[in-house]
């Protein structure tokens, strides 16, 4: 039973929990440390999520040291110089100043640390599978230095179940037992790239614990700034949580998908039925058909649940399904330019086709998994004469694509504009007076209407 803590108002050391006198001690030991904010603090991994989450800590009195294996990134941070996008350079200088925060490669320091957060990428393999290679590297380094009375969370998006079976074994290793002499838990990062109004510090924090002891060590550190901790009664029950999270999203924007093709063979228009929908004040929450799904969270941690399900003799078959509908979204809006080009007489083949914005969502420069670079590729694959406009992402390296960003100047000479990922930047008043076709993936041209326009 997820039990909710205003920690404003509740003192962490209420939450009940039987512990041996030993045990007592050395958690005893912990919490008051943490209380009085002399408990060093590591965070291993300083990317979008380790890096806020380590000037949190700071910020709220902990010396936190970030771990990072890029040395170039623990030379900027060091140096004040923010390579995230929602971490401003003068919060790191701050940081720094107080002498409250340094990044470090050197991993040995890690024993001197009594809480250690663990923020590494989960990605996918090459076969789809889930990729914890960066995790196990991140755990044995602490594993090496694991000391009695250190509490360690891993934060990283995984299936239900890695840190009681990947984790804790490798903790373990030495003889040291979880819950008497070290602590564990699991607590969900929920980072959202790009979000101004939810950030690290406001945003409530689900922590579950290997042991009772284990969960009110971590509620204990992330009490400390969280507006609100979020207490499951499992390690296994908060992973499952943040899957859940981002399955939600990924299996309701391919409903949306769906529906927006349902509508098409209605001669409907989905985004109006969406946007009055929308009207229902209960039980109702947008969500848009696109051209496929983007970004190093929902298009993947849906994989790490399904993997499981299958390890465990499960078919998720909703899940699946979802995956799918939104797998073949490239390929549709590839259609649609086929579709409009045809419509002109042209074919794809030797077409100047001019992709509006690439990166995975509006407003950020992250290109990973986007559906831009799909679509990219089956043009490139239809011989098409492809560029592109992102002011987000000046170079495309990627396989199969070398381009440099076009300012947006002589799309009269392109013989298709296709808009793929609708930032603000964009000016659509423009972009519908020069160019000479349009497919619209996102309706950022809604109020537009001319047969130029080809909608998803
Ligand atoms: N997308 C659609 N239709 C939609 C919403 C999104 O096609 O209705 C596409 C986007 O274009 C993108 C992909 O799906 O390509 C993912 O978009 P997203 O809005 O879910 O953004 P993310 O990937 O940055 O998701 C993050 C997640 N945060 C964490 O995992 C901590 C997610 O839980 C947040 O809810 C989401 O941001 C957010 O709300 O922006």
């Amino acid at each position: 039973m997820a039990t909710f803590i205003e920690t404003s108002r509740v003192e962490i050391a209420s939450i009940p929990t039987a512990a041996s006198a030993e045990q007592g001690a050395s958690l005893n030991k912990l919490l008051e440390k943490i209380k009085q904010r002399q408990a060093r603090v590591g965070v291993i991994g300083l990317g979008y999520v380790g890096l806020p989450l380590a000037l949190e800590f700071a910020r709220s009195g902990f010396r936190v040291t970030g771990f990072e294996v890029d040395a170039e990134r623990a030379e900027l941070a060091n140096q004040g110089r923010s390579y995230i996008p929602d971490v401003a350079n003068v919060a790191l200088e701050q940081a720094l100043s107080s002498r409250r925060f340094r990044a470090s490669g050197d991993f040995r320091e890690l024993e001197e640390m009594d809480a250690v957060s663990i923020s590494v990428p989960t990605p996918l393999s090459k076969t789809k599978d889930p990729d914890l290679s960066y995790v196990v590297q991140a755990v044995d380094q602490v594993a090496e230095r694991l000391h009695r009375g250190q509490l360690i969370v891993l934060e990283s998006t995984t299936y239900p179940g890695t840190t009681e079976e990947v984790v804790l074994p490798r903790l373990e290793r030495g003889g040291m037992r979880v819950g008497e002499d070290f602590f564990l838990a699991f607590s969900p990062e929920r980072v959202d790239p790009g979000n101004a109004r939810y950030q690290t510090g406001n945003i409530p924090k689900v922590v579950g614990g290997m042991t009772p002891q284990c969960q009110r060590a971590a509620a204990a550190l992330y009490g400390s700034f969280a507006s609100r901790l979020v207490t499951v009664s499992s390690a296994r029950a908060a992973e499952m949580v943040k899957l859940l999270e981002n399955t939600f999203r990924n299996v309701n924007i391919a409903l949306a998908n769906e529906m927006g093709q349902l509508c098409r063979k209605f001669n409907l228009d989905v985004w109006e039925v969406i946007e009055a929908a929308s009207s229902k004040p209960f039980g109702f929450m947008p969500f848009y058909p696109g051209p496929g799904l983007g970004g190093h969270c929902i298009p993947i941690d849906p994989v790490y649940l399904t993997w499981k399900a299958h390890a465990n003799g499960f078919e998720p078959r909703l899940i699946e399904a979802a995956q799918q509908i939104n797998g073949q979204m490239p390929r549709l809006a590839v259609e649609r330019v086929a579709e409009a080009l045809n419509d002109a007489g042209k074919a794809i083949r030797g077409s100047r086709i001019h992709i509006l914005g690439v990166s995975y969502k509006p407003d950020v420069a992250d290109l990973r998994e986007s559906p831009a670079l799909d679509i990219m590729r089956l043009l490139a694959e239809k011989h098409a004469r492809l560029s592109y406009t992102d002011p987000w992402a000046p170079q495309l390296d990627e396989p199969g694509i070398a381009l440099a960003s076009e300012p947006l100047e002589r799309l009269e000479e392109k013989d298709c504009a296709v808009i793929v990922t609708h930032h603000r930047a964009f000016d659509y008043a423009r972009i519908f007076r020069e160019a000479k076709l349009i497919v619209d993936t996102r309706n950022a041209l809604a109020g537009y209407h001319d047969p130029k326009i080809y909608r998803l």
